[in-house]
Order: structure tokens, then sequence, then C-alpha cells
């Protein structure tokens, strides 16, 4: 079984808002239908339909005050309509995709995931289905709600399910020492260890981001890696690799070591 991230700067346009990378979603489609992969889920990450809604009502930190209430509500469904376009181009291209809310079976306490039913996730893939979940608002036990990140999300499935791979699909080749979209003598890392971090300015992400691009992604991967599952990352956005990794074939990109 494998688990597939796509990061929301792979799947919509970051610097405008509510808008999806559409060449994007149908390739990467292709893609996935083409590697007839046997267990697989999907989940994606927000983008500019998650994001710049849940920092304009401050949903990450928490229910303080009335008005966020319909911030809540408009960023979850932002999400759902992301979502809707993600499954339908996997249906349009054959995968029995299927669409599952983690804010409808999952709940938080101080941000991490302390309730979730998997046996619906299970349930599916013992069908056939490809689940496809995404990075949601979340009702939490401490805070009233807040944002779960779809890479925490991903991690706790691949552990819970023990997976044999977790593949994040970003908008560059992996880890770089610095961030290689402003610094051109940023060193790219075939392998990296969460022992490397403090040698390096890996930073989150320079666009809007409530749950902390890169830096984030990779402290939260490193509890996958502990377990023993393969954590590679790669960019989904060079046509072709998410289909070669999920045939088995070596590709660039950076895996991730203890
Ligand atoms: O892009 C966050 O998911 P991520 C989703 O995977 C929302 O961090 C709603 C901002």
């Amino acid at each position: 079984m494998e688990i597939i991230k796509l990061g929301g700067s792979v799947i919509t346009n970051k610097e405008k808002p509510m808008t999806p990378n559409l060449n994007s979603i149908f390739r990467l489609s292709r893609e996935i239908s083409s590697a007839k992969p046997k267990e697989l889920i999907i989940i994606h990450g927000g983008g500019s339909f998650g994001h710049p809604l849940a920092k304009e009502y401050l949903i990450s930190e928490g229910y303080v005050q009335k008005k966020q209430l319909i911030g809540y509500s408009l960023t979850h469904q932002s999400m759902v309509k992301l979502n809707t376009i993600i499954v339908e181009a996997l249906l349009d291209s054959g995968v029995p995709a299927v669409s599952v809310a983690p804010s409808s079976f999952i709940t938080t306490t101080k941000k991490r995931i302390t309730q979730i039913d998997i046996s619906i996730i299970l349930n599916y893939l013992k069908m056939g289905m490809i689940p496809v979940l995404y990075g949601d608002t979340i009702l939490d036990s401490e805070m009233g709600f807040t944002i779960l990140s779809g890479d925490q999300l991903a991690v706790r499935l691949a552990i819970e399910l023990k997976a044999n791979r977790l593949i994040f699909g970003v908008d560059v080749d992996g880890v770089y020492s610095t961030n290689p979209k402003i610094d051109n003598k940023a060193e790219f890392f075939n392998e990296f260890s969460l022992s490397q971090l403090n040698n390096n300015q890996i930073s989150g992400s320079s666009e809007t981001d409530v749950t902390g691009g890169m830096l984030g992604k990779i402290m939260e991967a490193e509890n996958a890696v502990k377990t023993g599952i393969n954590v590679v990352l790669l960019n989904a956005l060079k046509v072709g690799l998410i289909y070669q990794v999920l045939k088995g074939e070596s590709v660039k990109g950076t895996i991730l070591r203890r």
C-alpha cells in the first residue's frame, strides 16, 4: 500500500486565490491511472484554496470569536471544491477515486490527531477504491477547531495502515540546503536525515502556508521514517515522475533517512 501526498503548489496556483492547476491535475490523474496502482491513498494539500481563507479567519489558531465560524465553513467548503476537481479528474482517467472528508472522521487535540476511524479507509481499499483525502479544517478538543495539514494526515495514515511507501509530490526536486527558489547555490540532497536539519536553512514556505512548508513536511515525515516507512520527496510538476515512481522506477528525489 502506498500513499501519495500532492502538495498545494502542485495542484493549485499558490499566487492566485482559488485557482486550480488543471494541467497538472489532469496529467497527474493520467499518470496515476496508467501506473495501475494496487492499493493507493491520495492526499492533497490546500494551496490557494485552503491557506488564504484559513489565514484570513485564523482557523489554525483555534476558536476565539463567532465570526470565525463562517470562516471555518468557507475554508472547509473551499477544500471540498478543490477535492471535487481532483476526484473528477481521476474519475475521467478511469481511477476509482472516492472523496473522504478528514473532518468527518478525525479530531485533534492541540493540533495533533487523537481520534481517527481508519476502518472507513481500510474498507475502501479492500474494495479496490482509491480514497482521496486532503488537509482540512478539523474539530479540536482543546482549541475548538484548527487546521489539519495533509502532511500530518498522510504520515498518520501511513503509520496506521503500515504503508510500504509515502511519496510527497512537491514543486521542487526534493530537499535542498536552502530554498532553491531564491538561492541558486542551494545544494540538493539525494538523501536527507533530520539530524542534518541544524546545519541547513530549510525554510517554511514563501507563499501563504499556515501549516509549515518544507520544514514542517520534513519534521512531520520523520515520524513515518522512524517506523520504517520509505519516505520520498519528488517533483510532481515534472512530467512522468509520479508514474515512474509508482511503477517502482528510480527517479530524481530525496529519500528521507533517520
Ligand atoms: O496544504 C492545509 O493542508 P496542507 C489545508 O497539506 C488547509 O498543509 C485547509 C489550509
